[in-house]
């Protein structure tokens, strides 16, 4: 399923040039936007005035394949493909758009004779679409572009939050949390589609009290969801796929009135309160904290998206039975589960199927994704919850347990253990529901997102279900889309590929293989470093820019950015600099490349352990740089506010990933892909899809060490962390440097924390068991990166069998395994 390229130029605007005192050679759509959007001339336009322009000169070009693809699938009818996701993690989409228009001339073109000063200006004036929190967003940002470069018709939809991920700042150290406007000024991608609103219905009313939203029992209420879609361009532009993120707000006004009485006052009220429901993305990715106000964004979601899709299918299917044959539905995780329930609502109330009927079509639409194997991550909604907001979804839910559960006692009889494990209700003070039970029995696919992951999740965290539905568990390893990754990210390692293997690797990726030849090729090689120079030195120029930090870009670049957590173990790569440190006080002649190991990444607001973790790491970075011993060997960078941006610059330039979780803990991870394509060597658990990586890449062509999944099960129990402690000279020396305050003298005793999660709570991710073989790893990295040859050899391997690792191979997958989909072309 190779995209095609558009041969068609793209439209220009319609409206005749109008800015006063320009010649006409200079008339382009792209003057006639600032004249006429932003009633200004070309020469006095701000950066973000032009950005503007030139993102609607864009939205022009694509506008007419928008509609094209529309009336195609309109008159194909053919399976569509819906992603439902709380998070659409999609950063900058400019460059992006312009990539899969294959539009540069036209970029160039409308900025001419403007210098490249004036084009990178214009970039930077894009916020990030920070509508995620990790791993779980970005993928469904790779996905969708993925879908719309194979031409699948598809969908996503998600919320359209006013405010993103919080903005990271770092003050005496630590992390603070400021606000994101993303949208302070309007976004040019996005179209309201006012005309297209839907009704959700809520069983209670809300208001506001000292600015938190609280649900009132009595009286119930309606939101009103308004799409607001984006363009979804797949390579090459013909196919234009739509993003459709809901906004929340009271029902309008004539319904308003209807409902509060004439009350005007209290009627904007009421509109404030709806409104708040799609104000904010809870920062958290690992915790279900239980806010009622997450359990609603995630049923206006699912109301709003269900509709919608519903209401597509009857336009063009008469036939309930077609549902499956016509509709996709996929649940990025169990955000999203309700769906279960909702799916049987509407086929029950509104389309009045028996329940058999309407059983049979939810498990043959939906589909589920697991993205994680953290018991406290799993979601469960407690019952007054459903009681309040949507008291017929419970009921099914009720109804959906009891058939379940019958049938489960049909399989096993009298097994109460197995029925108390599997049931979809858990007992106990105030009854949960368990979300993934629900995902799981409404689904008829249920999908891991790396070998590993998929293997844990069948024989360990549901394993009652997986005897019970063999059939509905597979695997579907995550991908990245190299438009982004490498395309956009790295434009010269992208030249460099064109020039040696032509490209065809824009779209499928499995061409990367063609450089495993040149591996060894003195001249490649060469050029291949020059492409990693390059983009170090442009990382190290940015960074003493904007903050005015000093990094040598000659050094070795080590780079852990991913969100803060325990199970990544930024604690574990801290702790091994904390033993360079100390060695290199020792003992100044050790042998070992100069090195900068880079951090960045969040952690959950209400995170303690995670957030001291960001703390130690700059309190380490600043004692470092304090003494001449260590400060000309070792550089530690704490990166602050890590988003999708700050990914797409620091990622080309790094020489080694760190992908260090402990084993049987990532689901897959996606960073350690984007790496490995961009010729990053990775030090890495066999966790995840890095076990994978090495698979595909050799285990000798990357770093691995440390436990594997099975021996930190086995080892749970009789596992003492301060044997290693009192055994491990290095492990002892860098413990009692952070606990002694060594890094901390003006504040005493603040690693506390870590100091009892390591030593007295038993270390539960393990940290001090893997210390010793992760220091033996990087000694490792350091004696091959002194080898320049083999160095470079080894990099080149790694990108030559990334292919794998493409999202376009993953959506192929869902495509054709779960999903039956198929490319939809004039
Ligand atoms: C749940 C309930 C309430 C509030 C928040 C949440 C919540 C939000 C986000 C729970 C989890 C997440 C995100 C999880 C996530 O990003 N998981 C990552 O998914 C990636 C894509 O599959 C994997 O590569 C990573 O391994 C996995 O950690």
């Amino acid at each position: 399923m190779a995209p095609r390229t558009s041969k068609s130029a793209p439209a220009s605007t319609n409206r005749t040039p109008t800015t006063a005192g320009t010649a006409a050679e200079h008339a382009s759509p792209y003057r006639d936007h600032l004249a006429l959007d932003q009633v200004v001339p070309a020469e006095a336009a701000t950066p973000r005035e032009r950005f503007e322009a030139l993102a609607r000169t864009l939205r022009d070009a694509i506008a007419p394949n928008w509609l094209k693809t529309r009336a195609l699938q309109d008159s194909a009818n053919p399976k569509r493909v819906y992603y439902l996701s709380m998070e659409f993690l999609i950063g900058r989409t400019l460059v992006n758009n312009i990539i899969n228009m294959r539009a540069e001339s036209l970029a160039q073109e409308a900025l001419a004779p403007a210098p490249e000063t004036t084009w990178r200006e214009l970039i930077e004036q894009e916020p990030d679409a920070g509508l995620g929190n990790g791993g779980l967003g970005r993928l469904a940002a790779c996905y969708i572009d993925s879908l719309a470069t194979l031409h699948i018709p598809a969908m996503g939809y998600g919320l359209r939050y006013d405010y993103g991920i919080f903005r990271q700042g770092i003050e005496n150290g630590q992390q603070v949390e400021h606000p994101d406007p993303w949208l302070a000024h309007s976004d040019p991608w996005e179209v309201v589609r006012c005309g297209e609103s839907v009704s959700v219905p809520i069983a209670c009313s809300f208001e506001l009290e000292h600015g938190v939203l609280r649900a009132v029992s009595g009286g119930s209420s309606r939101l009103m969801g308004t799409p607001y879609d984006r363009p979804v361009v797949g390579y090459g532009g013909e196919t234009v796929n739509t993003l459709r993120l809901w906004k929340a707000s009271a029902p309008d006004e004539f319904d308003f009135r209807e409902f509060s009485g004439g009350d005007f006052v209290g009627a904007v009220v009421d509109q404030i309160v709806a409104e708040s429901v799609t104000r904010v993305l809870y920062p958290d990715d690992s915790t279900n904290a239980g806010q009622a106000l997450r359990f609603v964004q995630e049923y206006f979601l699912v109301c709003c998206s269900l509709g919608d899709i519903v209401a597509r299918f009857r336009k063009q299917n008469k036939d309930w039975q077609q549902l499956p044959e016509k509709v996709a539905i996929q649940l990025n995780d169990t955000h999203p589960a309700i769906a279960v329930a909702e799916l049987m609502r509407l086929l029950l109330d509104e389309a009045h199927l028996s329940w058999e009927t309407a059983w049979d079509l939810t498990v043959r639409t939906l589909a589920y994704t697991n993205h994680t194997l953290l018991p406290e991550a799993l979601e469960k909604w407690p019952v007054r919850f459903f009681e309040r907001v949507c008291p017929r979804h419970l009921e099914l839910i009720y109804e959906i347990n009891r058939r379940f559960l019958d049938d489960v006692r049909a399989r096993y009889p009298g097994d109460e253990g197995r029925i108390e494990r599997m049931s979809l209700v858990e007992e106990g003070h105030g009854r949960l529901i368990r979300m993934a039970h629900l995902a799981i029995v409404g689904s008829h696919s249920v999908n891991g997102v790396a070998r590993i992951h998929s293997e844990l999740l069948r024989t360990r965290v549901v394993s009652d279900f997986a005897e019970m539905y063999p059939d509905r568990f597979n695997n579907k390893t995550n991908g990245v889309t190299p438009r982004r990754w490498i395309q956009q990210a790295n434009p010269e390692l992208a030249r460099l590929l064109n020039a040696t293997i032509g490209d065809t690797w824009l779209t499928d990726l499995s061409q990367l293989q063609g450089l495993a030849a040149r591996a060894d090729d003195p001249k490649f090689q060469e050029e291949f470093r020059a492409a990693k120079r390059g983009a170090k030195e442009r990382f190290a120029e940015w960074v003493r820019t904007t903050t005015g930090q000093e990094v040598d870009p000659t050094t070795l670049f080590d780079c852990q950015i991913k969100r803060i957590h325990e199970y990544k173990r930024q604690l574990l790569n801290v702790l091994h600099i904390v033993v360079l440190y100390s060695q290199l006080r020792d003992n100044p002649d050790l042998a070992m490349p100069r090195r900068t190991f880079f951090f960045a990444g969040k952690a959950a607001p209400a995170y303690r352990l995670a957030k001291l973790i960001i703390k130690l790491i700059n309190d380490v970075a600043r004692a470092v740089d304090a003494d001449p011993r260590t400060r000309d060997r070792i550089r530690v960078v704490f990166l602050p506010n890590y988003n999708v941006t700050l990914a797409e610059r620091l990622i080309p330039a790094a020489d080694v990933s760190e992908q260090i979780s402990t084993a049987g803990y990532e689901a897959s991870g996606t960073g350690n892909m984007k790496f490995m394509m961009n010729g990053a060597l990775t030090i890495g658990t066999r966790d995840g899809a890095t076990i994978e990586m090495a698979e595909q890449a050799g285990e000798e062509n990357l770093f691995l060490f440390g436990l594997t999944a099975q021996q930190v099960a086995e080892s749970r129990g009789w596992y003492d962390p301060r044997w290693h402690y009192e055994n491990e000279p290095e492990t002892r020396r860098a413990l009692d440097l952070v606990f002694g305050n060594h890094f901390s003298p003006a504040e005493p005793g603040i690693y506390e924390p870590i100091r009892e999660a390591l030593l007295t709570h038993g270390d539960y991710f393990m940290h001090l068991a893997d210390l010793t073989a992760y220091a033996e790893a990087h000694r490792r990295i350091g004696e091959v990166y002194a080898d320049p040859r083999e160095w470079t050899r080894r990099a080149i391997l790694n990108v030559a069998r990334s292919g794998l690792f493409s999202s376009d191979r993953a959506i192929a997958e869902y495509a054709a395994d779960i999903w039956s989909a198929e490319p939809c072309l004039a």
